[in-house]
């Protein structure tokens, strides 16, 4: 029977880092466009590529740590499976410098990761290491249970309060491509999480705050857009898009989205 736990210890850790290995080609990873091949779901937005090196480097980290704990486990397993009757038995009470060994690399390694990452939760989180240009095109106001958009009008710049001539949307957000942009994010009622697994953007919506949130887009398309808070009964529909089009397509959108809008039934708009 040991000699089946040392197998068995040895095959879990090669049979994971294989599925690991293999995974990225069937799509079961990271959320993106299906490519197939090694880097299937790379992320959409230029913090969320650095983001994912992030999690590669962790990853291998870890998986180095788990093959060779594996590795000895399996080892110690199979040599007390095989053990002869006649040879001796080694008993120990511990080893200090094994364990000042195994407390000081971990240490070093968490410490390194700390410092390693600081560059991008600062980018990420910290409004002065943020993109000075980033356009604040819309406030997102998560409620149970949609998302509802307000848009300055073209050429205008977001305020606070509604104006007369904003832009509204529900669970459709429309941003440009290719510069950095932020969206006021609030709530109206309890806390909900913006989310867009591709972009790999994601923030509390929190009760009584008003949070800048700025991203990227590289590619103009649909990416989907969810609340990652349990926040009541219906969680589920929280379902919504990040429509993502190029500068012109932008501005002509929020035009024609105006004149719907704004369209009394009386005068036609404008050809
Ligand atoms: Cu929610």
């Amino acid at each position: 029977m040991g000699r089946f736990w040392a197998v068995f210890f040895v095959a879990s850790a090669v049979i994971a880092v294989g599925l690991c290995w293999v995974a990225p080609s069937y799509g079961l990873w990271f959320p993106g466009t299906l490519k197939g091949g090694f880097g299937a779901g790379v992320a959409h937005s230029s913090i969320g590529k650095k983001i994912d090196d992030l999690f590669y480097l962790v990853l291998v980290i870890v998986a180095v740590t788990y093959i060779g704990t594996h590795a000895v486990l399996g080892y110690v397993l199979w040599r007390g499976a095989t053990i002869k009757p006649e040879e001796k038995v080694l008993f120990s009470h511990g080893s200090h410098s094994l364990e000042v060994i195994w407390t000081i690399v971990p240490a070093g390694i968490l410490l390194y990761i700390a410092l390693y990452q600081m560059d991008v939760w600062a980018a990420y989180r910290f409004k002065e290491f943020s993109p000075k240009k980033a356009e604040a095109v819309a406030e997102v106001t998560a409620r149970q249970f949609e998302w509802r958009i307000r848009y300055p009008a073209r050429g205008k710049t977001l305020m606070p309060t509604p104006q007369p001539d904003d832009v509204y949307t529900v669970n459709e957000l429309h941003v440009p491509t290719g510069r950095p942009v932020s969206i006021s994010l609030k709530t109206e009622d309890v806390q909900h999480a913006f989310f867009v697994p591709e972009l790999r953007i994601k923030q509390d919506a929190v009760p009584g705050l008003t949070i800048p949130v700025w991203f990227d887009v590289d590619e103009p398309r649909q990416y989907e857009m969810v609340c990652a808070e349990l926040c009541g009964w219906g969680h589920y529909k929280m379902k919504a898009r990040l429509i993502a089009v190029s500068d012109e397509d932008f501005g002509a959108w929020k035009d024609k989205a105006a004149l719907e809008q704004f369209d009394d039934g009386f005068k036609k708009p404008a050809e």
